[in-house]
């Protein structure tokens, strides 16, 4: 049975994917209309003040993706960095996170312990492709009968090995069966993006991550064809910093809370992100 990431997709409309590091965060990304969310490894590693480099566990990431598909209708795409280990660890990992109720998963080509994609100098190393093939092989094994898709993930382009090798990469992985291709770039123009997305022959759509080119807008995305979905992989986050550093400095500024009390969400509001009133009704309903 098909999940509605995978219904949008066959139905050849864009994907739009926001970042969470939290159920809230997610919520508040499924209010403004997204279509689905990241479930973001970079994110989480930010809340938890620590680099993107394989520091967290698997378990915590996967907490974080089981508690964002509780509280959230619109399907999750999780990050799962390289898989956590070899294709053995990708079976495990990934019959996790469908029982979690991911509706997709995503797995990079990079040697664990992996580094930031879009840090300047960060230290990127790929596996062999055959070794990753095997591990997307795996992947799609383990998520068959659950529709989990299979998104296999290419940095051969963060690794500046090139368009060919991007190329060649992102086939091998739809020849073992990934669903999709994402595709990423650091560069701070879409032009790499555009070149693989023209040169693009494999039978898979592919996702992008236009954090450094955030030129490439929905409607360009589209006019390229052959992108299924795009992912805003840290706004949620950025969003997050900008608006707490304002507040705190306001109060810090004004000696009290008096003037950003009327600025900053309201306490009832959180009650309703919390789903308050359904609990009172099942109050009234079954506390007898
Ligand atoms: C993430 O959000 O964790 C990603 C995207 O994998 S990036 O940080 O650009 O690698
Ligand atoms: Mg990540």
């Amino acid at each position: 049975m098909a999940n509605a990431l995978e219904e949008r997709i066959a139905a050849g409309r864009l994907v739009t994917l926001m970042s969470a590091h939290n159920p809230l965060s997610a919520r508040l990304a499924e209010e403004a209309g997204f279509h689905g969310i990241w479930a973001s490894g970079f994110e989480l590693s930010a809340a938890y003040g620590v680099p993107d480099a394989s520091l967290l566990s698997m378990t915590q990431h996967l907490d974080m993706t089981r508690a964002i598909c509780e509280q959230v209708t619109v399907p999750v795409v999780a990050d799962l960095d390289t898989g956590y280990g070899n294709a053995i660890n990708v079976s495990h990992v990934v019959g996790a996170y469908a029982r979690a109720g991911a509706a997709a998963v995503v797995i990079e080509d990079k040697t664990f312990p992996k580094d930031t994609s879009l840090l300047a100098g960060a230290r990127q190393e790929l596996v062999r492709v055959a070794e990753f093939q095997g591990k997307i092989e795996a992947a799609v094994a383990a998520g068959k009968g659950r529709s989990v898709l299979v998104i296999a993930r290419t940095e051969a382009l963060i690794a500046d090995l090139g368009l060919d090798e991007a190329l060649i990469r992102g086939r091998a992985y739809a020849e073992a069966g990934a669903d999709l291709i994402l595709i990423h770039s650091k560069k701070k123009t879409p032009g790499e993006i555009v070149a693989f997305t023209e040169r693009w022959d494999g039978n898979v759509p592919l996702v992008i991550v236009p954090t450094a080119y955030p030129e490439l807008t929905e409607v360009k995305i589209r006019a390229l064809g052959k992108i299924a979905a795009v992912i805003y992989a840290n706004h949620a986050i950025r969003a997050a910093v900008t608006a707490m550093r304002q507040v705190f400095a306001d109060i810090r500024r004004d000696g009290g809370i008096d003037k950003v009390d009327r600025q900053i969400a309201s306490v009832e509001d959180i009650f309703d992100l919390q789903r308050v009133g359904a609990m009172k009704a099942a109050e009234k309903k079954y506390l007898r």
